[in-house]
């Protein structure tokens, strides 16, 4: 494990860098590659960014400006990727045992790389990249702001989940100060929706059904419906979240038909209700908090055995 200073003492040395991203990106693993990128480009240094995935149209905006420089990479850098397979393919076979250095603020992180600077405490990567572009004494301008203000913004649940520091605070108040535009970037990232998200909302509302007293709301995701709403993967992804929203609910439990068959069940759970617990019934697992497991029947008999799965353990579960 290494220090944010030794990061930087590193980062200053190198050149030619390549910036692996993980796949499915999301706000903070592309914030920090943007920053991060900027940062050093600043310095004269050749860098790239790669993701294995592509980049959605909401977080476009990040590589504003960014000339992309093609070159044979002489140091590969991994950020906010807890382990080697989130990197995904294709550059997971490209680049595993050439990976340099990891800086990433997950707890799990399996420290994959030549030299690793973990810091769990950070609500966001972004929060790290950001002490290592000062230690390098990077003019941070506007748009490296953004950059930075997106990841803790998007790591954070708009300020709202348990990892937000007073430090978070303090990071991001700088950044506003810098430039970020924070009322542009949270209505991007928070209050904008696709519109087949929004159809895929209006049919899986439709589908919403109650059980056990109210105390267990079930949705369904269909192909079809899928299909009716031209949702693509990220127009999907969180909807399992609704129904454990639903006040007085305390087992949201989402249903979502395979592409090969088959339905796999996500359950959400507030404690003292454990959903892995449940979900491991079934060969299954997760967190306390959201789990999941797969079932290779109709979607009928799958809701059926896992109701009664949930109904076993609320009784076996008074609150
Ligand atoms: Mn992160």
């Amino acid at each position: 494990m290494i220090s944010l200073t030794e990061v930087a003492d590193f980062l200053r040395a190198a050149d030619d860098i390549l910036i692996l991203s993980h796949q499915y990106p999301d706000g903070d693993t592309l914030g920090s590659s943007t920053a991060l990128c900027r940062g050093l480009q600043k310095m004269g240094k050749r860098v790239m960014i790669k993701c294995s995935d592509p980049i959605g149209p909401k977080f476009r905006y990040l590589f504003d400006g960014i000339e992309q420089q093609e070159f044979t990479p002489a140091v590969v850098v991994a950020v906010d990727i807890a382990a080697l397979q989130l990197i995904g393919e294709p550059n997971l076979s490209l680049y595993r045992g050439k990976i340099d250095l990891c800086i990433d603020h997950h707890p799990s992180n399996t420290c994959y790389a030549k030299q690793c600077c973990i810091d769990p405490k950070a609500a966001a990567t972004c929060e790290m990249i950001f002490d290592i572009l000062n230690i390098l004494n990077i003019d941070m301008d506007s748009q490296i702001a953004s950059c930075l203000y997106t990841g803790i913004v998007t790591d954070t649940g708009c300020f709202k989940y348990i990892n937000v520091t007073p430090r978070t605070y303090r990071i991001a108040a700088d950044l506003v100060e810098k430039g970020a535009q924070a009322h542009r970037i949270s209505r991007a990232m928070f209050d904008t929706k696709s519109r087949a998200r929004i159809e895929m909302e209006r049919r899986v509302m439709d589908s919403i059904a109650y059980y056990y007293d109210d105390r267990v709301a079930v949705i369904k995701i269909t192909l079809q419906m899928i299909q009716d709403s031209g949702a693509a993967e990220d127009d999907i992804e969180g909807l399992a979240s609704i129904p454990r929203a639903i006040e007085g609910v305390l087992i949201g439990v989402t249903i979502r038909e395979k592409t090969d068959g088959g339905f796999k069940i996500s359950l959400r759970a507030a404690p003292p209700w454990n959903a892995s617990e449940i979900c491991a019934v079934f060969g299954g697992g997760g967190h306390a908090g959201a789990a999941g497991c797969t079932f290779n029947t109709t979607l009928e008999d799958a809701k059926a055995q896992m109701l009664a799965e949930i109904g076993k353990y609320l009784d076996n579960h008074k609150a």
